[in-house]
């Protein structure tokens, strides 16, 4: 699938600020912050958008930190493979599709492309592979056939399930207990209750065709794939084993982040991915925004109404990736303040010197991506006075660089 286009991003070490720290992250699996070191390119998966809505400000967070993550490691000075999905066929997407009577790919395909168009106005940089589940149908024939290989899978009916306790580390991501992923696997996609499973928490691997339902041709029968070997594949074929993390929001914990780990690790005898990085909940009137309750605040509605996309962002990046939040109107009108004050901070002729203030954004995203204590820096450098003369120009590309925004 086509990307979406980003910005450049400036090299503070070119403008003589040299480089930051390698980022330490709050690792979901490990249950601790882990160092995200190593060798050459930082290879990141991140979960993409089930294309039956619009982009609403907990996607947006959710890619956001992603994108911070991002501007660290490029910061310290490494590259970044980034890969990406898009999960075009899907249940709920279908199920929207038939209640509004317009056809699933016409769905898909609009907005996805209105998710591109939020994405680039945001200035979130895009991954260098970004790939459909339809386009992937042959990597998940491809990934679930080795996994018949590893003895993992069986038949219900025409229907492909994967054997979760084939993987001896089966609950290593999430490290919930069974209790915990019996009450939510039904939840979020699964089916604990069909009969003829082994296991409960045994998860679909390819579904034959439904009637009225869309189903491809392939040695599998004719169907389509379940939900998490998309990812699973996707990221195998794009980023290789052992990648460094993949990320998501942190409702993508149990099941999905699990099961595509687990079904990795049987299929190629090998480690799915390092660390595992996961984003708050944004929340809307009391609960979860999300597009099955309808409860959303829309970036492409923020645009609409003139509010500036360097301040949708600033909203985002007031709050720790970490945190569940609720969003409240008054955000946006915060954000803009801030912004104002920042954009006339750099337009003094002269300023605080900009190596504190740099070094403390570092140090802020360094630690567990702590975007609000970075904002925070440079409130305090926009609020003083100096007589520095370069330190406009040095925030100015400071800010783009670590924080992505444009002032
Ligand atoms: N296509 C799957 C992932 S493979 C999916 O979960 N799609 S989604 O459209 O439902 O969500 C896209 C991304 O946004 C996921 O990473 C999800 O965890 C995140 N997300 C969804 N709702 C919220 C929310 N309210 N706050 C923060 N992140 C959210
Ligand atoms: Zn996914």
């Amino acid at each position: 699938m086509r990307s979406w286009s980003g910005p450049p991003v400036p090299s503070l070490a070119d403008g003589g600020l040299g480089t930051g720290p390698v980022p330490v992250v709050h690792d979901t699996a490990a249950g601790e912050a882990r160092t995200l070191d190593g060798e050459g390119d930082a290879r990141l998966y991140v979960c993409g958008i089930t294309p039956y809505d619009a982009t609403h400000l907990g996607h947006a967070a959710t890619y956001l930190t992603f994108d911070l993550l991002q501007r660290a490691w490029l910061d310290q000075g490494r590259g970044v493979s980034y890969t990406q999905n898009v999960t075009d066929v899907d249940d709920p997407l279908l199920e929207r599709a038939t209640a509004t009577g317009i056809d699933w790919v016409e769905l898909a395909e609009r907005e996805t492309q209105l998710f591109r168009e939020d994405m680039a106005a945001l200035r979130i940089l895009p991954p260098e592979h970004y790939i459909g589940a339809v386009e992937s149908i042959d990597l998940v024939v491809d990934l679930v056939e080795r996994l018949k290989k590893a003895g993992a899978v069986y038949a219900v009916d025409d229907d492909l399930y994967f054997e979760v306790h084939a993987d001896p580390g089966f609950g290593s991501v999430s490290g919930w207990d069974a209790a915990a992923m019996a009450r939510i696997f039904a939840e979020r996609g699964g089916d604990p209750e069909r009969p003829g499973k082994r296991d409960p928490l045994d998860c679909l691997l390819w579904q034959a065709e439904r009637p009225g339902e869309p189903a491809w041709d392939s040695r599998l029968g004719r169907g389509r794939p379940g939900w998490h070997i998309e990812c699973a594949a996707i990221a195998l074929a794009h980023l290789g084993t052992d990648f460094d993390v993949q990320g998501g929001g942190s409702d993508l914990v149990f099941p999905h982040h699990e099961m595509s780990a687990s079904e990795a690790s049987v299929a190629t005898g090998e480690r799915f991915a390092r660390s595992y990085v996961h984003a708050g909940m944004v929340g809307f009137e009391g609960e979860k925004m999300s597009k099955s309750k309808g409860n959303l605040v829309l970036v492409s509605g923020l645009r609409a109404a003139g509010h500036d996309p360097m301040a949708i962002r600033l909203a985002l990046l007031s709050h720790h990736y970490r945190s569940d939040w609720e969003w409240f109107d008054e955000e946006i009108t915060a954000a803009e303040a801030r912004l104002a004050a920042w954009r006339r901070a750099v337009d003094r002729p002269t300023a605080a010197p900009a190596g504190p203030v740099v070094a403390a954004m570092r140090a802020a995203l360094a630690d567990d991506l702590d975007a609000p204590a970075a904002l925070a820096a440079v409130d305090a450098w926009a609020a003083a006075s100096g007589d520095d003369t370069a330190a406009t120009t040095q925030l100015r590309t400071a800010v783009d660089a670590l924080l992505g925004v444009a002032l």
